[in-house]
């Protein structure tokens, strides 16, 4: 096997883990807070847990960085690859029993999405799903019968008919709410979970359309993590032939990223509806 095909069954792996602690583990919150200033559930620490313990295993995982824990962790000196991941993202959605997910973005040679040469995600659902993007390639698996059975590959449409507005509508600007308004007045429906995970695998499989988390009053530099959710996702999304820009209209894959917890505002989309973002917020 390939390096990269020994993380992707890696990853597999911890899926298969995580996806039993969420069955079976309570949703107690920890004693503890991550980065990001989040109370931990139980179960956010054991899925990272999991997850650094799999790519332990793995000589060719330099070292890790993850959004539970506050620094980048050294796994083997001579690995070739990077990873940083969101063990289980959403996980506040559980006890209610809605969709979670892990990400993962998958570096060589640094941190700066640029050197990105993979990306995963994997949706803990009624199923459990897993999309790769690699080598322009969007691949899409569901554990089946004791496997992860390869499905057809992830294109997005050049217009779609999903909305998936992210934040508090109280906070968002006057411009950010007259485009969602105007996306509802065309027609498309609303899809947001508050998971972000399975909101955009929901765009991504229904063809197409928008998930915005902008910028708002109370959060100006946005809510989503770029190592840890945005990045993975832009990757994505590009290569399922969809777009992912700031709110500058410039790609999110060319933002810096100094600090493993920067955010950033993201709008992840279809050709169509990413044109109206550029439109709403000057960048066209
Ligand atoms: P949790 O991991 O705290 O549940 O947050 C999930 C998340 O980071 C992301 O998955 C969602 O898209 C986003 O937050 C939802 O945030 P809002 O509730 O502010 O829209």
């Amino acid at each position: 096997m390939t390096s990269l095909a020994n993380i992707f069954q890696g990853i597999e792996n911890s899926a298969l883990r995580i996806r039993d602690a969420v069955t079976n583990e309570d949703t107690d919150y920890s004693a503890k807070s991550n980065q990001s200033g989040e109370i931990q559930l139980k179960l956010d620490i054991l899925s990272d847990l999991i997850i650094a313990e799999e790519f332990s295993k793995l000589p060719e995982v330099k070292s890790i960085a993850s959004e539970e824990k506050e620094e980048e962790e050294v796994l083997h000196e001579d690995g070739e690859f990077l990873i940083a991941y969101d063990p289980l993202d959403g996980s506040s959605l559980i006890n209610v029993n809605l969709s979670v997910g892990s990400i993962f973005g998958i570096y060589r040679g640094g941190w700066s999405a640029e050197k990105m040469v993979a990306s995963v995600y994997v949706v803990y659902g009624p199923r459990t799903e897993m999309v790769t993007a690699y080598k322009k390639q969007v691949r899409h698996y569901i554990y089946r019968h004791g496997r992860f059975k390869e499905l057809e590959q992830i294109k997005l449409g050049k217009r779609g008919t999903l909305n998936a507005p992210g934040g508090t509508q109280q906070n968002w600007t006057k411009k950010h709410k007259a485009m969602v308004d105007g996306l509802f007045s065309d027609g498309y429906r609303l899809r947001y979970s508050g998971g972000m995970v399975p909101d955009l695998h929901h765009i991504l499989l229904k063809g197409g359309g928008l998930f915005s988390y902008p910028a708002t009053s109370d959060k100006p530099l946005g809510k989503l993590r770029k190592l840890f959710e945005v990045f993975p996702f832009a990757f994505v999304y590009e290569m399922a032939g969809g777009e992912a820009i700031d709110e500058n209209g410039g790609r999110l894959l060319e933002l810096p990223c100094s600090d493993p917890h920067e955010t950033s505002p993201c709008f992840f989309g279809s050709e169509y509806e990413i044109g109206l973002v550029k439109d709403v917020y000057g960048a066209n």
